[in-house]
């Protein structure tokens, strides 16, 4: 008896992009490797968008249903609180697939996410606070899935649910989101702390974070899983090496994932001759066979009307061997006085039109500009943005053409 598991494929992430292959190759590789496994579980996060395009919803279908052309013994034995007319029997040939769908497929509940897209076609068994109970090699193996909610709601969700353990079986619990301490964005916090969930299973898998991690948890283990591709700059997902797991009778194993590109993270304060060291920091990366992410981040207090130097020669240069992405962190003197000057502007309820004027205005007067915001006006409205945008930087003080 032996199931796989992983999360967070993420398929389509940087569609049209030079990296528009690697949610799919690590996709056909965590199936690839599972393809001995009696049982395939996703824990969310199939595809980067909950509408995903033809494009990529086809080519996620087809090798999700390489898992179909191999035979297994796994039995479905049970449902429950799903209906049972919404699993297709196709979805029961070979080794059968269940997923939660994730933060990045929710959808509102009138409309099909691309998860359910996947059972209607037969491919999986979605699981949305149900659960489905199966019999392989004479063990039963219960599967409790819960699908991303927004995180105020999840843990109102989850004990509303209140899914217990079956007797005798395996229990898996799945779900998708931020718990304490496990966040993803301080920007969206949890309402789920680890000790909501609820006791009696062999397996809590959380899908969601994107770096992995697997510890002894109340009476089974815990399993984030982690993504099985890096999509975002956080320095402990880009790091963290990614992997599928494998759960038989007594333990887990994680089996890496070997076609991974590599990404290099590295922080860069906006002073002194930062294009020289970037770029002599990019000289060092050796040539490699997946060519790397290096995400170059730009940091600290860059003073006012100073601006970076012009930095994307530098992806050009080193296009052949790296893809260079620069993410501008710093902050900028004097922007809390910005935010300030539109909160006076929304106070008086100006319109948008007079929002820019008054805007251009003060801009005008903190370069020492004495020319009127009326000239200026006059002179886009003459479709001379070349002399408008080269008074507004400064270039040009007056009105006569240079
Ligand atoms: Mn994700």
């Amino acid at each position: 008896m032996q199931i796989s598991i992983f999360s967070d494929t993420h398929c389509g992430f940087g569609y049209g992009t030079e990296r528009e292959e690697d949610s799919f190759i690590a996709l056909e590789e965590a199936i690839e490797k599972s393809l001995d496994s009696d049982l395939i579980l996703i824990a969310g996060d199939v595809f980067d968008t909950k509408i995903p395009k033809p494009e990529i919803f086809a080519r996620t279908a087809r090798i999700l249903s390489r898992a179909q052309h191999i035979p297994s013994k796994t039995r479905l034995i049970e449902i429950i609180n799903k209906d049972k007319k919404q699993i297709s029997p196709l979805a029961l040939r070979g080794i059968p697939i269940v997923s939660i769908h994730g933060t990045h497929e929710r959808r509102s509940p009138y409309n099909i996410n691309p998860i359910q897209q996947l059972e209607h076609t037969g491919l999986l068994i979605h699981l949305d606070r149900s659960t489905v109970v199966f019999e392989i090699d004479n063990h039963k193996v219960a599967v409790h899935g819960m699908s991303g909610v927004p995180e105020q709601y999840a843990k109102k969700y989850l004990e509303e649910w209140n899914p217990q353990p079956i007797k005798d079986a395996i229990n898996i619990l799945m779900i998708h989101q931020s718990i304490t301490p496990y966040i993803y964005s301080p920007k969206d916090p949890p309402s789920l702390h680890i000790d909501d969930l609820p006791d009696g299973f062999d397996l809590y898998v959380l899908g969601h974070i994107h770096w992995h991690e697997l510890r002894p948890f109340k009476s089974g283990n815990l399993l984030l899983t982690g993504s099985t591709i890096s999509t975002s700059s956080h320095k402990r997902e880009a790091e963290s090496e990614k992997y599928i797991f494998k759960l038989d009778k007594d333990h887990l194993r994680k089996i890496p994932l070997e076609k991974q590109r590599k990404i290099i993270i590295e922080e860069f304060k906006i002073e002194g001759d930062i294009k020289t060291k970037i770029d002599n920091f990019l000289a060092t990366l050796a040539k490699q066979p997946i060519k790397p992410v290096v995400i170059i981040k730009i940091t600290g207090k860059a003073p006012k009307h100073v601006t970076l130097p012009n930095l994307n020669y530098l992806v050009e240069k080193y296009k052949d061997k790296l893809i260079v992405n620069i993410k501008k962190d710093y902050e900028i003197e004097g922007f809390e006085e910005q935010v300030e000057m539109l909160r006076k502007l929304r106070e008086r309820k100006l319109s948008p039109k007079e929002h820019g004027l008054e805007i251009l205005k003060q801009k005008l007067a903190e370069v020492g500009l004495s020319i009127n915001i009326d000239d200026i006006f006059d002179v886009l409205a003459e479709g001379d943005s070349e002399m408008a945008f080269n008074i507004l930087t400064g270039k040009q003080k007056t009105l006569v053409n240079i």
